[in-house]
């Protein structure tokens, strides 16, 4: 590992410094971060000199009336000490600038200055008097500014176009732990872009990897945690089965339950660069860091024949802290578990499996760069359990998928740019079941010797496969394309029993692909043996990887 000159600045304790220095003026160029209790980050803007101002008291100036809720508004400002700068803002014409503005005026760091007049009112609150006026008694004059948050607003030609580059973490408190620097010379290309999109989200997640290792103070890391326990149906069809001949009628039934529990903490970061003036996002990337324990026990059981499939069902959702640059960029993160199955039986069938997978220190990266990492990725341990009837010949495949999905709204520039970015983590479990009614069947008379009775082949696989997926186009990625990061199947268990010609009448996967084909459920027509158990046992995680 390469580690920044970035990474070792932060690492000294001096370099703790916000990149929004309040006591000098932003004249050309400009950072601001996010203090907000819920993450961190840092937007840093560079334009020409005439395009980028402030009107902080950095600069000289002191504004009279704003209010610190509005975006859109018009000010009384004064410059109340000239050899801070204030002048600055006339290098052109005050209309047609982008200023800084101090924290308590308007709810975004910069405004577009449509309109700059000598304000009618003149009059100076008591309460500022004594730090405006002037020792020998005289007043400096009361401008007025027409501020706007749309950077392209029709009403003013600006004074240059202003760059933007922004990083941002959910962590608070990481801002001041790096510093954005914008790419040089050559690298403004958009090559250029994507690899200063790539180094940032690099860094970026260093400075999260040394958080959660807890190099530094430990009251600074703050991680989400997301929690999902729940017992769930997926489906359960049932249909009334009259009688056939000497069968007699039933209630027969198709059922999935899930118990899903996911467990564990993410972050993320992002990175963006484009331009504020005029308003348009050039590149942007994202990762997110993840630990999760994700369990769960799959129960199937089912006495009619056929195929379904649940659709995907949303069981849970909820929000994760939002990272918000006003009128810059604003990303709002959703937790959500989603769950799905997919069965075609024709045999009496009686199944638990379990899921049990632990991913730690997995770092996403979207758009997939060269900095992903799957982190370490453990299988724990499966127990299994299969009962099914005897005497029939038969293909069935069950599948299963718990996905807990972390989704990331966007909106960047007055909605300009606007996409949902999405990575699932789909953990699936598969059975592949192939029987063939034995010849010893019809002898057999205790239900315990099932291997006698009942002969075929069971393949039970699990495994996790993370994609990313946007709803809209966005950059490199189309909309609706879906882009693997990353992807392990385990073959959890593997067995045939029972007779040798029952094993020889395994055809594998071939045979599912025919009867997944089937569709709805209906009933058996033949009567089905009651289920007899032909796996019972513990399938060590260990022994899988
Ligand atoms: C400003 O940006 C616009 C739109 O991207 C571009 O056409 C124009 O050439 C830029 N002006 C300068 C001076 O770079
Ligand atoms: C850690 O952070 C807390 C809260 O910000 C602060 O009170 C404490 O002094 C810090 N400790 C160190 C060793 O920096
Ligand atoms: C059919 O399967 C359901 C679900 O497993 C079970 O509750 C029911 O008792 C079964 N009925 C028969 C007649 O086997
Ligand atoms: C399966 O066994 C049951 C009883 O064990 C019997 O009633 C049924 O006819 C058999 N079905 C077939 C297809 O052999
Ligand atoms: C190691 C280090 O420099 N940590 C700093 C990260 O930033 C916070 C907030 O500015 C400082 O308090 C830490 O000391």
């Amino acid at each position: 590992m390469v580690f920044s000159p970035l990474l070792v600045a932060a690492l000294l304790p001096i370099a703790a410094r916000a990149a929004n220095d309040w006591s000098k003026p932003c004249f050309g160029e400009c950072n601001w971060d996010i203090t907000s209790g819920t993450g961190s980050g840092t937007v840093r803007i560079v334009g020409p000199q005439a395009a980028v101002s402030d009107i902080t008291p950095a600069a000289g100036w002191m504004i009279m009336d704003c209010d610190p809720n509005t975006a859109d508004q018009d000010i009384r400002l004064v410059c109340q000490d000239p050899t801070k700068g204030c002048d600055h803002i006339y290098q052109n014409s005050a209309a047609g600038t982008l200023v800084r503005l101090p924290k308590d005026c308007g709810s975004t760091p910069f405004a577009l200055v449509t309109r700059e007049w000598v304000h009618q009112d003149q009059s100076i609150p008591a309460s500022k008097r004594s730090k405006i006026v002037r020792r020998d008694g005289s007043q400096p004059v009361v401008k007025g500014m027409s501020l706007v948050t749309s950077f392209d607003d029709p009403g003013v030609q600006p004074n240059g176009n202003v760059s933007l580059f922004l990083m941002g973490s959910s962590i608070p408190g990481a801002a001041g732990n790096f510093t954005v620097e914008p790419p040089t010379g050559a690298s403004a290309t958009k090559r250029g872009l994507s690899s200063w999109i790539d180094d940032s989200l690099g860094k970026l997640a260093q400075i999260h990897e040394d958080f959660s290792l807890g190099k530094f103070n430990k009251t600074l890391s703050k991680q989400s945690p997301i929690d999902f326990d729940k017992d769930f149906t997926l489906f359960d069809k049932k249909i009334d089965c009259p009688q056939q001949g000497n069968i007699p009628g039933f209630t027969g039934e198709a059922k999935v339950d899930l118990n899903g529990k996911v467990q564990g903490n993410t972050n993320y970061g992002v990175a963006a660069i484009g331009s504020i003036i005029p308003p348009e996002l050039d590149d942007f990337g994202l990762f997110v860091d993840l630990d999760a324990t994700i369990t769960g026990t799959l129960g199937i059981g089912a006495n009619i024949t056929g195929s379904i499939s649940s659709g995907q069902i949303p069981l849970f959702s909820i929000g994760i802290p939002e990272l918000d640059f006003p009128k810059i960029l604003a990303i709002g993160p959703t937790f959500s578990v989603n769950a799905e199955a997919t069965a075609s039986l024709d045999a009496n069938v009686d199944m638990d499996v379990d899921l049990a997978y632990t991913v730690s220190g997995m770092q996403l990266f979207f758009p997939p760069g060269a900095n992903s990492n799957a982190g370490t990725y453990t299988p724990g341990d499966s127990n299994v359990k299969l009962s099914v009837s005897p005497n029939v010949t038969t293909h069935g495949q069950i599948a299963a998928h718990l996905i807990p999905e972390i989704s990331f709204g966007l909106s960047a520039l007055g909605g300009k740019t606007q996409a949902t970015i999405n990575l699932n983590l789909d953990a699936d479990a598969a059975l592949d079941l192939s029987l063939t009614a034995a010849a010893e069947a019809s002898t057999s008379t205790s239900g315990n010797d099932a291997g006698a009775s009942v002969g075929g082949c069971v393949d039970i696989t699990s495994g996790l496969n993370v994609n990313a997926g946007a709803n809209a186009d966005f950059f490199s990625i189309k909309k609706d394309t879906s882009v693997s990061l990353f992807k392990k199947d385990f073959d959890l268990f593997k067995k045939c029993f029972g007779s040798s010609t029952a094993r020889r009448a395994y055809t594998g996967r071939a045979a599912h692909a025919r009867l997944a084909r089937a569709d709805g459920l209906s009933c058996p027509t033949s009567a089905l043996g009651t289920a007899e158990s032909v796996v019972d046992e513990t399938v060590s995680g260990s022994s899988l990887v």
